[in-house]
């Protein structure tokens, strides 16, 4: 590219701004380059990445294993449909289903096509299996849920934003309070026609909700006793990012699928997404034993790029990558040294109410109202000082950098934040 060629910034935005569907609201920054735990803008300022992509690049930006694996499998073969068999889905299928401690994976792409698939597996096996009447079965979900962006999806959401104007919408879903084992059984006694309950171990979107710890435990033990399937949406929470291989695993920071764990809440179904794949390329899973997997056959679900071979290499590398460098034990380690630190900071603040989290699944509220711009704001400022982190809610900011941050960096992490969030101490 000449020099005239090189354009910057404003430039860049005005472009999508003049081209893209806007259906988002970034931060004004534009990124070109990614390392580890840095990115740096058209500019060359360095950021600390505090986003990850949503949780997607638990693994860090470029990591060398992962494009590795991505370019030597792009120059030998990329796509053959599932029309024919290819010699690298069978090894990443044995590979992930061990790493999680199920027998089957059906493989997808995107996390709501995960979800997606985990519905229709549930209803079909509560039709085949459980033994409901036709068009009878009810899935419960939970208030402030997100699972992502397809019509059924946001037909059981609560956020008029996500799905005002989006109807008709899918039926048969019934929507309790989040960590509220009574409203779950009280729903589980009283209807007869439920397949399964659907939910986020920690809620991400609704700004990083944690359960009570006992939680995940009485829900596994009530969907036992109902015979319904539990679904464990762990598309943001999985992949070490709350300091142990999923959230499910409780308080187990091993990279290992250990069951015999006490803390262990196993899923009948579960769904990964994002950092499955390091954030390289699309790649997302639905995982269940044989008894449940076993009712989808030839015909009755699938995608065009669905376990694809470039897929398949990038997600085994991805995984590896979970073990190589202890993801799980650092991201425990350091989340407990960021909450430490905030708390500690939060003591003499007027500004930051609290913080909360698991592993480095974090997020501060603000002491503002929900529609205030005072997130927003504070994010501006961090990302001055170089730091990229985004609001959800007004006055909610998540903190989820990848996982492969040392302690030094944390704490040059934290210093930015404070000095940052200070400026706006009243
Ligand atoms: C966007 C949040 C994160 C998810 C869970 C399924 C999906 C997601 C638990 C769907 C996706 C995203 C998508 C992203 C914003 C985002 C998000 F802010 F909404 F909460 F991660 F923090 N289940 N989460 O969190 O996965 O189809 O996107 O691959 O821009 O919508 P997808």
């Amino acid at each position: 590219m000449s020099v005239l060629e090189k354009t910057n910034s404003s430039a860049l935005i005005a472009l999508e701004d003049q081209y893209g569907a806007h259906n988002y609201h970034p931060l004004p920054v534009v990124l070109s380059r990614g390392e580890g735990v840095y990115v740096w803008d058209v500019e060359g300022k360095r950021y600390y990445d505090f986003l990850s992509a949503y949780s997607a690049v638990n693994q860090g930006h470029c990591h060398p294993k992962i494009v590795n694996a991505l370019v030597t499998q792009a120059q030998t073969l990329t796509l053959t449909s599932r029309a024919f068999y290819n010699d690298k889905l069978g090894s990443y299928e044995k590979f992930i289903t061990k790493m999680f401690g199920f027998e089957k994976i059906l493989p997808m792409n995107t996390g709501a096509e995960a979800v997606e698939t985990a519905l229709k597996i549930c209803r079909k096996w509560a039709y085949e299996k459980k033994g409901l009447d036709e068009h009878q079965a009810q899935i419960i979900v939970c208030d402030n849920n997100f699972h992502g962006r397809t019509t059924t999806i946001i037909s059981f959401s609560n956020d008029e934003n996500a799905r005002r104007n989006f109807g008709p919408y899918t039926e048969g879903f019934i929507r309790i309070p989040y960590d509220d084992i009574n409203a779950l059984e009280n729903v589980l006694v009283n209807n007869k026609n439920i397949a399964g309950f659907l939910v986020e171990p920690i809620q991400g979107e609704a700004g990083v909700y944690v359960p009570n710890d006992s939680y995940l435990k009485q829900v596994k033990a009530l969907c036992e006793k109902h015979d319904v399937l539990f679904i464990a949406d762990e598309v943001q929470t999985g992949i070490a990012r709350t300091g142990s291989l999923l959230a499910v695993c409780g308080n187990c920071s091993c990279e290992n699928h250990c069951e015999q764990q006490e803390t262990y809440s196993k899923p009948d179904i579960l769904i990964l997404g994002k950092a499955v794949s390091g954030g390289v390329y699309p790649v997302s899973a639905v995982l269940a034993d044989d008894e449940i997997m076993h009712v989808i056959k030839p015909g009755q679900h699938g995608s065009t790029f669905g376990g694809n071979p470039l897929a398949a290499a990038v997600a085994t590398a991805a995984l590896e990558v979970v073990y190589d460098e202890n993801l799980a034990q650092n991201a425990k380690r350091l989340g407990k040294i960021f909450r430490e630190k905030l708390n500690q900071y939060i003591q003499t603040s007027s500004i930051v109410k609290l913080v909360r989290g698991k592993g480095l699944l974090n997020a501060i509220v603000i002491n503002d109202t929900e529609d205030s711009s005072t997130a927003w704001d504070i994010c501006m400022k961090m990302a001055e000082n170089g730091l990229l982190a985004k609001p959800t809610h007004g006055n909610i900011i998540r903190f989820a950098p990848p996982l492969v941050m040392n302690e030094e960096q944390l704490n040059e992490c934290v210093e930015i934040i404070i000095k940052s969030v200070k400026e706006f101490e009243r």
